[in-house]
């Protein structure tokens, strides 16, 4: 798959404000600071098309990105949306942050029927939280496809990556997802990345 063209498209809070489209739509989970901005401009070729910050926690919105798209071997062509999630887990937000965070997530995961996986990342350097297990659990209850990105490969030695995939694969209780590591710094592991988000927008549409 070829991304054309990407823009930025709105920010919402509730339903009622989600981008109205039909167009297939992947979603980027993980906690705050672990890449996710960062991963969706690698993938788009786009420098500042979602904002990173180096401020943990501070994105409480829900963004959407429309992207067109075109593979030229299947003379194919069309349109889909990311969707940058508020991040999870950070430690300095009260309960009752926690608390709306959840509730903004778990009403976007029942509400859009487009969605049609989530990138869910982890920081390749740290093992398996609860939270990412938490958030894993739940895309599994409901039936969701995710795929977990291992982000931040740059940060540790190339011959420590795949211990680490398997340590994460395990302590994350997988089943037959996928997991790969990726950096955005160095674009490594993003062509594999783009390869299942494509599976999965075209596979359905
Ligand atoms: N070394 C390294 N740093 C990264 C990578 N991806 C993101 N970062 C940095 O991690 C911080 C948080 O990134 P951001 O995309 O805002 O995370 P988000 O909160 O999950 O959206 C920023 O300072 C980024 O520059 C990566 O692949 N390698
Ligand atoms: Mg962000």
């Amino acid at each position: 798959m070829r991304i054309v063209e990407s823009k930025f498209v709105k920010s919402a809070v509730k339903p009622i404000d989600y981008y109205p489209t039909a167009f297939a739509e992947i979603a980027f989970a993980g906690k705050s600071n672990v890449g996710k901005s960062t991963l969706i401009n690698t993938i788009l070729n786009r420098k500042g098309i979602a904002k990173v910050s180096n401020k943990p926690g501070k994105t409480r919105l829900i963004n959407f990105f429309e992207i067109r798209f075109k593979i030229d071997k299947e003379e194919l062509d069309g349109f889909f949306s990311f969707v940058d999630l508020p991040g999870y887990g950070y430690a300095k937000v009260s309960k009752t942050q926690r608390d709306s965070w959840k509730k903004m997530i778990l009403t976007f995961f029942e509400n859009r029927q487009q969605l049609r996986g989530v990138v869910c990342l982890v920081d390749i350097r740290h093992k398996a939280d609860p939270k990412d297990i938490l958030m894993i659990e739940m895309l599994q209850s409901m039936n969701i496809p995710f795929m977990i990105a291992a982000t931040k490969s740059d940060k540790i030695p190339k011959s420590k990556a795949n211990a680490a995939i398997i340590k994460l694969k395990n302590g994350l209780n997988l089943g037959d997802q996928q997991i790969f590591a990726c950096s955005s710094l160095k674009k490594r592991g993003i062509d594999n990345i783009l390869n299942w988000i494509t599976d999965q927008v075209i596979d359905l549409n």
